[in-house]
């Protein structure tokens, strides 16, 4: 069931992006997860986001931890790098690859078991250390995979498909990523591509860790009565914070966002965020800002949604480290092992 691949057919009609890939080139093998699960939706969304974006499929890698979140890079993206790695330390195989080569734009995927629980310290190191990557956390409130127990993100009081009651507090990733120095957070629905695409592309986009707490009711364990995180829960409570479109720097795109006050955020490569504010006062560069409001909205029984925070001028984990340049594949046996004489002197150094 793993590996049913997807025909090679292509309709001689099919749109072509600026490389001269269509959308079918950013698809991976049929998914095999249920039906309905909003994993698949955020699949899609990411399918969207790298075509309209132009990225060739080489210059990226996916990677991730355990679970059906986990399962979703062999969907997307079949002709990209993967790895899918062990439960909970997807954050720091993915250092470790960006450390070795900058080159390549690097997508976590991982659910909220995987990044809430087992994986939590494993989380919270790679954003402290300023990883430049986008990290998706397929945030369904339970293990989809081993069957639907709580996981660390759960609601207090919210019910399981069985009956129980959840008697722990939950753990809020995107506060968690705001208190750690994340320099990207934002949080969307998986039935939201309107509002989720555009997301993916200026995290995509974004020099530093770029953390997306995306909510993706399980069908088959989370999404009766009495979850918070079903398809019924969120679509009530979901309050969306502001309307968000991305602009590549390269071409002017014409945007359809609602009116009110507006706000343009300048990435460092000169790609454009356009923000349409629907709160007067909302400013995702203000941190503090940022943990209020969740803070304040979460207390009111609301999920905030949008843009949070962004630091546009954000320094990464090469530039803490000034690293060089060139990836490590692509240096000669002499750059990288300079000799006894160098070691002693960087040795010297610390002594
Ligand atoms: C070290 C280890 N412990 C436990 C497991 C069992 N396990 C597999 S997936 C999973 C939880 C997955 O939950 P989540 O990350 O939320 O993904 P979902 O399936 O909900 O998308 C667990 C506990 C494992 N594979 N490895
Ligand atoms: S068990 Fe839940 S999370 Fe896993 S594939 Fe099914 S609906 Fe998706
Ligand atoms: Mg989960």
């Amino acid at each position: 069931m793993t590996y049913i691949a997807k025909p090679k057919l292509h309709h001689p009609g099919l749109p072509a992006n600026a490389l001269g890939f269509t959308h079918r080139d950013y698809e991976g093998r049929i998914s095999t997860l249920c039906a309905g699960c909003g994993h698949d939706s955020i699949s899609a969304a990411l399918i969207q986001a790298c075509f309209e974006l132009d990225i060739a499929p080489h210059r990226l890698a996916k990677l991730s931890g355990i679970g059906c979140s986990s399962k979703t890079p062999d969907y997307f993206l079949g002709q990209s790098h993967g790895f899918n790695s062990v439960h909970g330390r997807m954050p720091s195989v993915l250092t470790g690859a960006n450390l070795a080569n900058r080159e390549l734009v690097y997508l976590g995927v991982s659910g909220d078991g995987d990044s809430a629980s087992i994986g939590l310290g494993q989380f919270a190191h790679c954003v402290r250390r300023g990883v430049n990557m986008v990290y998706i956390c397929e945030n369904n409130g339970v293990y989809g995979l081993t069957k639907g127990q709580f996981s660390a993100t759960a609601d207090k009081g919210s019910q399981s498909k069985t009956g129980g009651v959840n008697k722990d507090s939950p753990i809020d990733l995107v506060s968690l990523a705001l208190l750690l120095g994340a320099t990207f957070v934002a949080r969307s629905f998986s039935g939201d591509k309107k509002q989720l695409v555009p997301l993916i592309k200026a995290a995509i986009t974004h020099r530093g860790p770029a953390i997306l707490d995306v909510i993706s009711p399980c069908v088959t364990f989370n999404n009766h009565a009495g979850s918070t995180k079903s398809f019924d829960f969120v679509r009530e409570h979901n309050q969306a914070m502001n309307r968000l479109d991305f602009v590549p720097a390269k071409k002017e795109i014409t945007v359809d966002y609602a009116p009110g006050t507006t706000e343009i955020v300048c990435q460092h490569d000169g790609s454009l965020l356009k923000l349409a504010k629907l709160h007067e006062h909302y400013d995702p560069s203000d941190r503090v800002a940022a943990l209020t409001h969740l803070h304040e909205r979460s207390a009111a029984g609301e999920i905030v949604t949008g843009l949070l925070y962004i630091d546009a001028d954000a320094e990464d984990l090469h530039g803490h480290l000034a690293t060089v340049d060139a990836p490590l594949n692509r240096m000669n046996e002499k750059d990288l092992c300079p000799g006894a004489e160098a070691l002693e002197a960087l040795n010297a150094e610390y002594r």
